[in-house]
């Protein structure tokens, strides 16, 4: 038997409607629609368009194939939109790049201590986390908040609810027993009403409402299905691994580099080194950092006019390595805003040379990538105890060469790269596995890697200069 599912995938510069075909031996993925996702300033507030994504949503399920045997939604993770005591939506749900979390997570960290936090929630601290917002947010007329993908399904069906994976990434999840935190809600001051029932990946929503049914064609009787809502856990659960000694990058706007593990790591050590315990599907725990990933590039891009892509990455592949590196991570580049410029001042700072060229400034930024992704797949191991044997790097990062050869040659691992479109896979999947199809998550990982095209790159063997050079810029050993 095989079964049609879509998959609505929104990534934070771009979303998709895919048409995953799944049965024995079977897994197509085909685009039905693909739309930018840009970001709106009004009156100093960056903005997702969160109506435009919708629509877009509507338009795609419009175009899928008749005889869906479900839908599931996954987006960017921390951001929400709030409802009031009508249901209706109370203005325009807030990126998760805005200011508007300037000085919050540092206030918070100081009132309520860094071990209660991390020992509640397990998360590591990052200033855009669902909890900072909440504080920086008016939340007097709020009655639900919705994550972005349970606000896309409410809208599909009128079901509410918080759906695991991404309901980890707020801060308030408790990461031991899985409950919202009543205690840390509480410190917080913020209303514990607000925030829905927990429903698990694989879990049935509801069924389109039938305008929505009438709009889109599909019949009322269509279930909308929780799946990893969280692009990174749907990522996850589609990384082709045969093996459990496997690490992962999931490459696009972010790296997400980690491992999976049953239990959650909640040490002082892993504290201090900011990893985070997020959940994954099947009750995995999603064991990770985030790196600042391709961001660093597309805000290069975006300053530059957006020139042509192969050839930067061609003319960069041929620039001297590991000459102008930065810390990826320093927080100065999370804001948007002229990247090139801010890349050259960094490396004036730390004493490396700028960057002169376009050329200069890629081959800088995918050799500190590939830096970072070395350090914290380290990390990742040492502090787990997980053994790393392969990294499945995942996701639009996986088609950038350049990126690929440098991990590899930077961590002394092999890495296999692809699928490009892990997310929408693994949207599917487990939409597939609650239908009775693809499995457990390991079979359906094995499905993955027995029909995706994957490309294999072996390390290089030159382990000191990597070294030396992650040295220079103080990362981890
Ligand atoms: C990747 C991702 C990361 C999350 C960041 C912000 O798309 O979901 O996992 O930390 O976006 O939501």
């Amino acid at each position: 038997m095989t079964e049609t599912f879509a998959a609505v995938d929104l990534g934070a510069s771009s979303g998709r409607v895919m048409a995953g075909r799944v049965g024995p031996g079977t897994l197509e993925l085909q685009e039905v629609r693909r739309f930018p996702n840009r970001p709106v300033r009004v009156n100093g507030t960056l903005h997702w368009d969160v109506l435009g994504l919708y629509g877009n949503v509507l338009d795609g399920l419009r175009a899928a194939p008749a005889g869906l045997a479900s839908v599931g939604i996954d987006s960017w993770a921390v951001d929400y939109g709030l409802l009031d005591a009508d249901g209706k939506l109370i203005g325009n749900p807030v990126h998760y790049r805005d200011a508007r979390t300037d000085g919050v997570m540092e206030r918070i960290r100081a009132e309520v201590g860094d071990d209660l936090l991390y020992q509640t929630s397990g998360l590591q601290f990052l200033p855009f986390n669902t909890l900072y917002q909440l504080a920086a947010d008016d939340l007097a007329r709020a009655r639900t908040m919705l994550m972005v993908p349970d606000l896309l399904a409410h809208w599909l069906t009128g079901a509410v609810g918080a759906e695991r994976t991404n309901a980890s990434t707020t801060g308030l999840l408790d990461v031991r027993d899985g409950a919202w935190s009543r205690d840390l809600v509480a410190r917080l001051g913020l209303p514990a009403g607000i925030l829905p029932p927990i429903r698990e990946p694989g879990e049935v929503l509801g069924t389109l409402r039938p305008d929505v049914a009438e709009e889109t064609g599909h019949p009322a009787t269509l279930p909308v299905v929780a799946v990893g809502s969280h692009d990174t856990a749907s990522a996850v659960a589609a990384v082709p691994t045969t093996t459990d000694r496997f690490a992962y990058i999931s490459c696009g706007t972010w790296s997400l580099v980690g491992v999976e593990l049953r239990e959650p790591v909640l040490t002082e050590a892993s504290r201090k080194a900011n990893f985070t315990n997020e959940g994954g599907v099947d009750g995995t725990v999603r064991y990770l950092r985030n790196v600042m990933g391709l961001w660093l590039l597309q805000e290069s891009m975006r300053a530059w006019g957006n020139p042509d892509l192969p050839s930067l990455l061609a003319e960069a592949a041929g620039v001297p390595g590991l000459r102008s590196i930065v810390d990826p991570d320093d927080p100065e580049f999370l804001p948007p805003g002229d990247m090139p410029a801010r890349i050259a001042a960094h490396c004036r700072r730390r004493g490396f040379p700028e960057p002169a060229t376009r050329a200069e400034t890629v081959r800088c930024i995918m050799d500190s990538l590939a830096l970072a992704h070395r350090a914290t797949l380290r990390q990742a191991s040492r502090l787990s105890g997980q053994e790393i044997d392969v990294v499945h790097l995942v996701g639009g990062g996986s088609r950038n060469e350049l990126l690929c050869r440098l991990t590899a040659d930077a961590s002394g691992l092999p890495v296999v790269a692809g699928p490009v479109e892990a997310t929408a896979l693994g949207n599917v999947l487990t939409q597939a596995r609650a239908h009775g199809l693809a499995g457990t998550l390991a079979e359906s990982r094995a499905l993955v890697a027995a029909t995706q095209p994957l490309r294999r790159y072996e390390p290089s063997g030159d382990d000191a200069r990597w070294a030396g050079a992650a040295a220079r810029l103080g990362l981890a050993p």
